[in-house]
């Protein structure tokens, strides 16, 4: 296995759970500043000009939660998806269908608020609404996780589910609420945090878990 990424990126995730199936794996770590996603090179890889890549056995995969799913599913003794057709299961991909479709696009936008508009006199807006966003994705994480009374996406045990809100709460280190100060968002990434996995992912890419965490 083959993974591409800049640390702290949306690699994070997948990363983790290569650690936790424990498969000994290579990571090519992108300068993301220097624009590396954007390299002609990198480009043949996935035109997108994004990351991550998962090379699996010469079979090319991109988007970070269908590698996550891809890798959950082909190593079940991880036991981080449950079974194929239960509704345990569908539970999973309406975790992983919120997360990166809904809650990684908005802090994308906070992140990248020229990607939004051209015009840089309308980056505060953008930033702005996006925070506002992202306080009723917090509160609707939170309230879910709170009703169900259990410190994980599906319960009481780990799920790939838990490795994405892991990455994208620690993503929202830069708002004046980050994903840390809901109870139980901050119960699910703290349990996440003393993962070996987790740990051995965050020191592989020389990250640390944001102050405030
Ligand atoms: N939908 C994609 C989006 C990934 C994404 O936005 N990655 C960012 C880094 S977190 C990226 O590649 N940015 C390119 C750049 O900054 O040049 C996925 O989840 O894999």
């Amino acid at each position: 296995m083959k993974i591409y990424g800049g640390p702290g990126t949306a690699v994070m995730a997948p990363a983790a759970i290569l650690e936790e199936i424990g498969i000994g794996y290579d990571w090519i770590s992108m300068d993301m500043e220097a624009g590396a996603a954007r390299d002609p090179e990198y480009l043949k890889l996935n035109s997108k000009g994004r990351v991550p890549v998962l090379i699996d056995d010469g079979f090319l995969l991109t988007e970070s939660a269908a590698i996550c799913l891809h890798l959950a599913e082909k190593f079940p003794q991880a036991g981080l998806l449950p079974a194929p057709g239960t509704r345990e299961r569908a539970r999973a991909y309406e975790w992983m269908l919120f997360l990166s479709n809904t809650l990684q696009p908005t802090l994308m936008d906070w992140f990248h608020p020229d990607w939004v508009h051209a015009d840089p006199a309308a980056h505060a807006a953008i930033q702005a609404q996006a925070g506002e966003r992202l306080l009723r994705h917090f509160d609707h994480i939170d309230a879910t996780l709170a009703g169900r009374g259990k410190p994980y996406c599906l319960g009481a045990a780990v799920s790939v589910a838990d490795f994405y809100v892991h990455m994208l709460a620690r993503w929202s280190r830069h708002q004046k609420r980050p994903a840390y100060a809901w109870p139980a968002i901050k119960r699910l990434t703290d349990a996440m945090k003393t993962r070996p996995s987790v740990i051995r992912m965050m020191a592989r890419q020389g990250i640390e878990e944001a102050a405030m965490a």
